[in-house]
C-alpha cells in the first residue's frame, strides 16, 4: 500500500493520477498548509522540506520529489506502460520532459506562490512574480514549440502527460488558449480521461 500526503492544488495531483490510472493500492492524507500541518515535527521527519507530496512506498521508505515519484511509480508498473523502457531514445525524451518541468516549471510556479522568499527585498515580490511570469512564459513555449502529436513521448500516455496536465492546471485557461493552443489542447486531452477528470474535479481545476 502506498501512502501519498498530498493537499488540494499542490504537486500531489499528478501523484494521485498515476496511482490511480496504474490501480496501485493507496491511501491518501491530505495536509493542510494554511494550518501549519506540513511544520509539524511528524512531517518535518517524513521531508525535511516540509513540502507535499511526499510518499511513502510499501516497504516504508519515504520519497520526496513529484517528478520522482512518477519516475518510481513507472518502474514499479511497468505493465501500466506509462513510461518509454528505460535505455531507450524514447525514455530518454520522456525523462528530459519530466525534469523539464520540475525544475523550470514547477520551481518557476514556487516563485509566483512563495515569491517573498525568493527576494531579501521587503518591497520584491512583485518584481519576482512578474520576472517569474515571463519566465513560465518562456518555457510553456518551448514546450509549444516541440509537442508535436497528441502527447509528450511518441504516441501514448506518459507520466510526461500527466505532469503537464498537473501544472497547466495552474495556470489560467484563457492565457494558455491564447498562448499556447497546442498545450491547452493537451490539457483537454487529459482531463477527458476519467481518472485524471475525477482528480481534476477533487483539486477543483
Ligand atoms: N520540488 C518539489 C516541490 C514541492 C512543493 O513546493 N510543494 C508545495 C505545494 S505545491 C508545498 O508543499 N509548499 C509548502 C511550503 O513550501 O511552505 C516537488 O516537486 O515535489
Amino acid at each position: 500500500m502506498y501512502r501519498l500526503y498530498g493537499r488540494i492544488g499542490s504537486g500531489s495531483a499528478a501523484v494521485e493520477a498515476a496511482l490511480a490510472i496504474i490501480s496501485a493500492p493507496h491511501e491518501i492524507i491530505w495536509i493542510d498548509t494554511s494550518a501549519g500541518e506540513h511544520l509539524t515535527e511528524a512531517f518535518t521527519a517524513i521531508n525535511p522540506r516540509r513540502q507535499v507530496p511526499a510518499l511513502i512506498l510499501p516497504d516504508g521508505s519515504v520519497m520526496t520529489e513529484s517528478a520522482a515519484m512518477l519516475l518510481h511509480l513507472a518502474d514499479a508498473f511497468p505493465e501500466a506502460g506509462l513510461a518509454p523502457k528505460p535505455g531507450t531514445s524514447a525514455r530518454a525524451a520522456h525523462d528530459r520532459w519530466l525534469i523539464f518541468m520540475a525544475v523550470n516549471i514547477y520551481e518557476g510556479e514556487l516563485r509566483m506562490a512563495y515569491a517573498d522568499r525568493y527576494t531579501t527585498d521587503p518591497d520584491g515580490a512583485d518584481a519576482v512574480q512578474a520576472a517569474a511570469e515571463d519566465y513560465l512564459s518562456a518555457q510553456y513555449a518551448i514546450i509549444e514549440t516541440e509537442m508535436t502529436g497528441d502527447y509528450l513521448v511518441g504516441n501514448s500516455l506518459s507520466m510526461a502527460d500527466l505532469y503537464l496536465w498537473m501544472v497547466a492546471s495552474w495556470r489560467d485557461p484563457q492565457q494558455m488558449n491564447a498562448e499556447t493552443p497546442c498545450v491547452a489542447a493537451h490539457s483537454r486531452r487529459l482531463r477527458a480521461i476519467p481518472q485524471v477528470q475525477a482528480i481534476a474535479e477533487r483539486h477543483g481545476v
